[in-house]
């Protein structure tokens, strides 16, 4: 019986950042796949997305809020910072990462290239992504002017910031938009490699999250 049952499907970056939340705090957790947009998936969350945790008979939906609980229910290792202007630094990344990272650019050159071909056998619309390109590189900029020489976001030590970053991050780095937007940016490209390399995210490739329930039903 695992602690902790998340409810998403696999390639979600939202769901992955709550994976690898979970590995990186070591504890028991599972996947329950999400029939999407249907009552019962509208039962668990109110505007049918994923992820949602459950522990418990308690749910919870929003990335942030999820990473946030676990942050606080699971002491060891924190992946808040202590210091204040440091937390804060995360709190503003982390919605960073909703709002510029994920709305308008991941949402839309990550659904053409990847989520529409991969799951609905959708042909990429090239003048869908070319539009969105100038955000993206809005918000890659941004990101590197953040990171600057620090090893993670708020410094020497990983946070969710990282985390959720990462998984959004990471979505791009085989497209063909990765060297425009990335390609400028030593120390971004580098931090996302030390983020790969972490077990936590080796354990939730998609790959990885998409072989879990078949694992436990075995
Ligand atoms: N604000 C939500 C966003 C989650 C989200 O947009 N998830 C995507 C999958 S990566 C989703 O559910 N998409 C379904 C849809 O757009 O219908 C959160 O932080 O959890």
């Amino acid at each position: 019986m695992t602690e902790f049952i998340v409810h998403s499907i696999p390639g979600s970056p939202f769901g992955r950042a709550v994976f690898a939340t979970l590995e990186e705090k070591g504890a028991s957790y599972s996947l329950k796949r999400v029939p999407m947009r249907t009552p019962e998936h509208l039962a668990l969350h109110p505007f049918a997305r994923i992820p949602i945790l459950q522990h418990g008979d308690f749910h919870l939906y929003e990335t942030q809020a999820i990473l946030r609980y676990l942050d606080r229910v699971l002491l060891r290792p924190p992946l808040s910072p202590d210091d204040a202007k440091a937390a804060a630094r995360m709190d503003q990344l982390l919605n960073v990462s909703d709002w510029y990272l994920f709305q308008g650019v991941g949402n839309v050159i990550g659904f053409q290239r990847v989520v529409g071909p991969r799951l609905m056998g959708l042909t990429p619309d090239e003048a869908v992504i070319e539009a969105a390109m100038p955000r993206a590189r809005q918000v890659f900029d941004l990101l590197a002017r953040e990171l600057g020489e620090r090893r993670y976001f708020t410094g020497e030590a990983v946070t969710l910031a990282d985390i959720l970053l990462a998984c959004h991050v990471d979505f791009f780095r085989e497209l063909p938009e990765w060297a425009p937007l990335a390609g400028p940016h030593r120390n971004l490209v580098a931090w996302l490699e030390r983020m790969n390399a972490r077990p936590s995210l080796i354990a939730t490739t998609w790959e990885r999250v998409d072989a879990l329930d078949k694992v436990a039903a075995e």
